[in-house]
């Protein structure tokens, strides 16, 4: 088929062929291949609402979940063709930010490996989220165009009239194919308009904010720190959940639904508050057709389900009455009844919907009118019961529910670890890539040498390729021998990058007063801050800085390296987890609801440094204490810290003269010289001031069990053990699990 594509296309032949013919040939072949598998509609269908999926590269994940990636590579091979260069065609689509846009991407992966009819349905930005630059030690935004004229995106002859306050604009629909592993085609649905126009960035990625009809669907996350930005922010969310809405009632209408009976035809999943609008929209949109409020009301509470992903505050929307009044008041009058409701029924004001700001809380809205709360993690989910959404569960103990997030094997391990795989399947076959729980397999074999020895020979090649791949993308030269500690996440203070970075000046400062680490250390960063995060950007300047300092210093650097990789996405977490000896998971314990990179470190071999926090506690759980390493506060006495606002950070600084070297040491004269002051001293005030995410609370607990692991690294076969343990109970980290619940307890979809 391939050859016969290529021929129409360009009368070559596969080894005539560019890679760049060869991946629009191999494109337009996998489209039509996904296309045909597209099975039969069921009566009840699962909408997943999301504001980003982050599905990466598609061309492998195609391939694989076609069954066809192996002959294919074959076939690319024996005319002297990589499918790995071909693949660096591909740009990224970077329609999402961090863990819960990827967490949508697996889902929709294993929803159709499943054989659930269900789609995804979100935005099409065409900049995306920004791409980073690491620049002059600092963090520069720029766009991050990932459309090309032939691409994945397959346009329908479909759209919706959008309804604004002060304009109406038509949305235009493109598709995305989801093919399951072995299994049906789903789609992802991308909503856009035609007039948004590029051209109106100016440098880096500022743009005229009140530009609607140029600017909806620009951008995901579009910096919201002012009026215009927040208002653009409901802009775009409206615009995802009317077009969300029209289309799911028109389907289900076309499958006989009177809407009286719309749950029995649709189940909404409205992943964290982002799409919450959808139902006010569904209720309006069911009054125009004839139904009464109250039982309209209703109808939508029976269709939709809430996804609640953190307990933090500050990421938990509200919405001004005024902005909403301004962009979408056909809402308002819903809104206020939904909020009337409430308040007849309970006394607690903390319940209401508006608050006596006069603002809209939307998670209120998602509790009160969906049927189904989950958290994401085990710890996470109980938190949410007893403390942050405790007098929620008062009301409705029902509707609460855990649902431990996952990972898609065909992504996290076929495709970015073939050695791994490849090794997995000679060893206990190929059931683990239908059924993850058949890793258990490997259990069986952590005292064969050869078996050991071959996980760490299979870690050093994937240590040797990163090398490799950094020395090429990033310029910095890393030594495959040295331990590979892994920092990759979004860059927040609650993850504690900058717990790392005071980890650097402690190494910095032992090494410097002759104390050598047995193996060399690499440690490396991957991370964005939100662009208008001024500390997380200070603490992305300080671990630059301290990747010169270390790096450039003839008795440190060859026991000690930094690395802050450029623009970390979805491609690179491909290359930097199959190398990965020590996964980094130090958030301040109940703050990080779930994590899903903890879960594709363990399952690649590496072992986790981490706090009892999010998923962290349900990995200790099942590879034992022996196989991981747990420091920190418990999430406890974290809570209690806040309740009783007794955690002062300055008590520590000035208590420990270690942690004030450290500390002191981001504004020496070291540093100053290499960074900005004002940069550094505003880090250094806000560690010493407030920290508060409790960095100093935990940082020497932290150094301690990093020097055990560092030193158990050296212990070969026990470390082998600990990866092959990871590797073997990871089973029950993948998304087919996760999916797997949400049908059985959620969705019900046959
Ligand atoms: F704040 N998460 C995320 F809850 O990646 F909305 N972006 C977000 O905006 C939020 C959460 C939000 C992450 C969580 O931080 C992480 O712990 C979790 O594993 C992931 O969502 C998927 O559930």
């Amino acid at each position: 088929m391939l050859e016969k594509i290529l021929h129409n296309k360009y009368k070559k032949t596969i080894s005539e062929c560019s890679n760049e013919e060869l991946y629009f040939g191999l494109l337009e072949m996998t489209k039509e291949l996904a296309d045909k598998k597209y099975r039969t509609r069921s009566k009840k269908k699962l909408y997943y609402i999301s504001a980003e999926f982050l599905i990466g590269k598609l061309l492998s994940n195609h391939l694989i979940n076609l069954g066809i990636f192996d002959q294919i590579s074959e076939l690319l091979t024996q005319n002297n063709k990589s499918i790995t260069e071909i693949e660096n065609i591909e740009l990224e689509p970077s329609l999402g930010n961090g863990g819960l846009g990827r967490l949508a991407a697996c889902f929709l992966d294993s929803i159709a490996t499943l054989g659930i009819n269900g789609d995804g349905i979100g935005l099409n930005y065409h900049l995306g989220l920004f791409r980073q630059i690491l620049n002059d030690k600092r963090q520069k935004e720029t766009v991050n165009p990932w459309m090309t004229d032939e691409s994945w995106l397959i346009k329908r002859d479909k759209s919706y009239m959008v309804q604004f306050k002060d304009l109406t604009v038509t949305s235009k629909l493109y598709d995305i194919a989801v093919t399951g592993f072995d299994n049906r085609t789903n789609w992802l649905h991308l909503f856009d308009i035609d007039s948004v126009d590029e051209s109106i960035v100016k440098e880096g990625i500022s743009f005229e904010k009140g530009d609607i009809t140029h600017n909806l669907t620009l951008f995901l996350y579009p910096d919201d720190s002012d009026e215009k930005g927040e208002l653009l922010r409901i802009y775009q969310q409206y615009f995802m959940v009317s077009n969300s809405a029209q289309m799911i009632l028109e389907e289900c209408i076309s499958k006989g639904s009177n809407l009286h009976d719309l749950y029995d035809y649709a189940v909404i999943q409205i992943n964290d508050t982002h799409p919450t609008m959808v139902i006010p929209e569904l209720i309006r949109l069911l009054i125009k057709q004839g139904i009464e409020i109250d039982e309209a009301i209703e109808i939508v509470s029976k269709t939709c389900a809430y996804t609640n992903h953190t307990i933090l505050a500050e990421a938990l929307e509200k919405w001004p009455i005024k902005y909403l009044q301004q962009v979408v008041p056909q809402l308002l009058p819903i809104i206020e009844i939904l909020d009337n409701k409430v308040r007849r029924k309970y006394d607690d004001s903390s319940v209401y919907i508006i608050d006596t700001k006069n603002r809209v809380h939307m998670a209120h809205i998602d509790i009160h009118y969906s049927f189904s709360v989950n958290g994401v993690a085990a710890l996470h989910t109980e938190i949410l019961k007893q403390n942050e959404l405790h007098n929620f569960y008062k009301i409705y103990p029902q509707k609460f529910n855990n649902k431990t997030n996952g990972i898609t094997f065909r992504r996290w391990l076929i495709h970015c670890n073939p050695l791994l795989t490849a090794y997995l399947s000679k060893l206990i076959g190929n059931g683990f890539k239908k059924n993850a729980d058949e890793l258990e397999k490997l259990l069986s074999f952590v005292e064969n040498r050869t078996v050991l020895n071959t996980l760490l020979q299979i870690k050093r090649e994937n240590k040797k390729s990163l090398k490799e791949y950094i020395l090429k993308t990033q310029g910095v030269e890393i030594d495959e021998n040295s331990i590979f500690d892994i920092h990759i996440k979004r860059l927040h203070e609650y993850k504690r990058q900058q717990m790392n970075a005071l980890y650097i000046i402690h190494k910095y400062l032992e090494i410097k007063s002759g104390k050598k680490p047995a193996t060399p250390i690499t440690i490396l960063f991957g991370a964005k801050a939100a662009p208008s995060y001024i500390i997380a950007k200070d603490i992305i300047h300080l671990v630059l800085c301290l990747q010169e300092l270390v790096n450039n210093d003839k008795d440190v650097s060859p026991y000690l390296k930094v690395v802050m990789v450029e623009n970390y996405n979805v491609t690179l977490a491909e290359k930097l987890i199959p190398a990965c000896d020590i996964s980094e998971q130090i958030s301040l314990a109940s703050k990080e609801a779930s994590g899903t990179g903890n879960m594709k470190l363990m399952l690649n071999g590496a072992v986790t440094l981490g706090t009892m926090d999010g998923a962290n506690v349900e990995i200790a759980k099942l590879v034992g204490e022996d196989n991981i390493y747990i420091f920190g506060e418990s999430s406890e006495k974290v809570i209690s810290h806040y309740e009783n606002r007794d955690y002062i950070s300055k008590e520590y600084y000035e208590g420990d003269k270690e942690i004030r070297q450290m500390v002191d040491f981001i504004i020496g004269d070291t540093l100053i010289k290499i960074g900005n002051k004002k940069n550094l001293m505003r880090l250094y005030h806000e560690i010493i001031n407030t920290d508060w995410f409790m960095t100093l609370l935990d940082i020497k607990e932290y150094i301690k069990k990093k020097e055990e692991m560092l030193a158990d690294y050296n212990n070969r076969e026990k470390w082998a053990k600990m990866m092959l343990v990871n590797i073997g109970r990871a089973g029950y980290f993948s998304s087919d699990r996760t999916i797997a619940e949400y049908n059985k307890d959620i969705w019900h979809v046959s």
